[in-house]
């Protein structure tokens, strides 16, 4: 995306329904009326619908299909989170680009994000089902100054913000399941993958990767997926915009990630656990070593879970697949 680009999608975002003149767009933009046209071609012909009234000026009625750069691009309203966007079609893996590109100094808040994944990865090398057009496949690139043993907490404020953005855009009430599952009625609608890259005790950068499952139709799945998964759109029953849906987890990712830089993990804490499925409930937990079973008391200051077994121990379980 060039620099004109985001600056005239920028204008279009604050101008909302009014129209603006080639004249106007050059003169903030700082650039000819000619670039200003040209600029409006490309968005056409990325499916962009705009509407040119004479002596009023451009005006966006429809945004394309397909998600691209440009369609996020305009109505967001984030700082850094989102703000440098790697599209592409098809890739393997958005969080393979990502790691090459953390490791290659981009600024922090750059995402990379796929129509879809030709390998897409779950945790442990399990497999993540990522169909084109209908999810959202990305990975966000951070680089916060932390101790390399907080770095599960961001899994734990990345669920929140997912949670936050799709009560906003779609209504429903998703619940988190610990670490990294959000689930409605019961089934898994977004992943979650934390990967690092540190040297000895120093964060380079921290790489999420989030999955959601937008527009799929139940027969899409998988059959191993069939019972286990599900979209946003087959719990709403409507087709749910996904660059909306895209802006939305950027902007509460910023807030909630500000808000963590700045205060710690306790305020993070109290909202997760205020959208917890878990907590309170008997679980079995599958550790790569153990099996723990026993009740959910909650996660400690550290993201960490505490569970109570039948003889009173509790045990800290760091990393863990949860059965319910
Ligand atoms: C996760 O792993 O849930 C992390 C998923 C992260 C995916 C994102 S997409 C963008 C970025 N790029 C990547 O390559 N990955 C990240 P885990 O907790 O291990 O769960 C994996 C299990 O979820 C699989 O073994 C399946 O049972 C199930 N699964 C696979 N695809 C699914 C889907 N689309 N929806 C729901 N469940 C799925």
């Amino acid at each position: 995306q060039s620099e004109l680009r985001k600056e005239l999608l920028d204008a279009f975002t604050k101008a909302g329904d009014v129209y603006l003149s080639g004249q106007h767009l050059a003169e903030v933009i700082g650039c000819s009326r000619t670039a200003v046209w040209k600029h409006i071609e490309e968005l056409r012909k990325e499916g962009f619908e705009l509407e040119a009234v004479r002596n009023r000026g451009y005006r966006i009625l429809k945004t394309p299909e397909k998600i691209t750069a440009d369609e996020i691009r305009l109505g967001l309203t984030t700082e850094f989170i989102g703000r440098n966007i790697h599209y592409q079609e098809s890739v393997e893996s958005t969080q393979k680009i990502a790691h090459k590109f953390a490791s290659e100094d981009v600024p922090e808040g750059t995402v990379i994000i796929a129509e879809e994944q030709r390998s897409g990865k779950g945790r442990m090398n399990r497999i993540w089902h990522s169909p084109k057009y209908t999810g959202i496949w990305m990975s966000l690139i951070l680089r916060p100054n932390i101790p390399l043993t907080n770095a599960p907490q961001l899994t734990l404020l990345t669920a929140v913000a997912v949670v936050q953005a799709m009560e906003e855009i779609t209504g429903l009430q998703p619940e988190i399941k610990w670490p990294n599952d959000i689930l409605l009625h019961g089934k898994k609608v977004t992943g979650i993958l934390t990967e690092l890259q540190a040297e000895a005790d120093r964060i380079h950068s921290i790489i999420i990767g989030i999955g959601i499952n937008v527009n799929q139709r139940k027969e899409e799945f998988p059959d191993e997926l069939q019972e286990i998964a599900s979209s946003l759109s087959i719990e709403k029953g409507e087709t749910i915009s996904r660059a909306a849906l895209i802006r939305s987890v950027f902007k509460h990712f910023e807030k909630l990630y500000l808000l963590y830089l700045k205060q710690g993990f306790f305020p993070i804490k109290l909202l997760w656990e205020s959208y917890a499925v878990s907590i309170g409930k008997e679980l079995k937990a599958r550790t790569l070593t153990n099996v723990i079973e026993g009740t959910a008391l909650g996660i400690t200051d550290e993201g960490v879970l505490k569970i109570k077994d039948q003889s009173g121990v509790i045990h800290h379980v760091y990393s863990a697949d949860i059965e319910l």
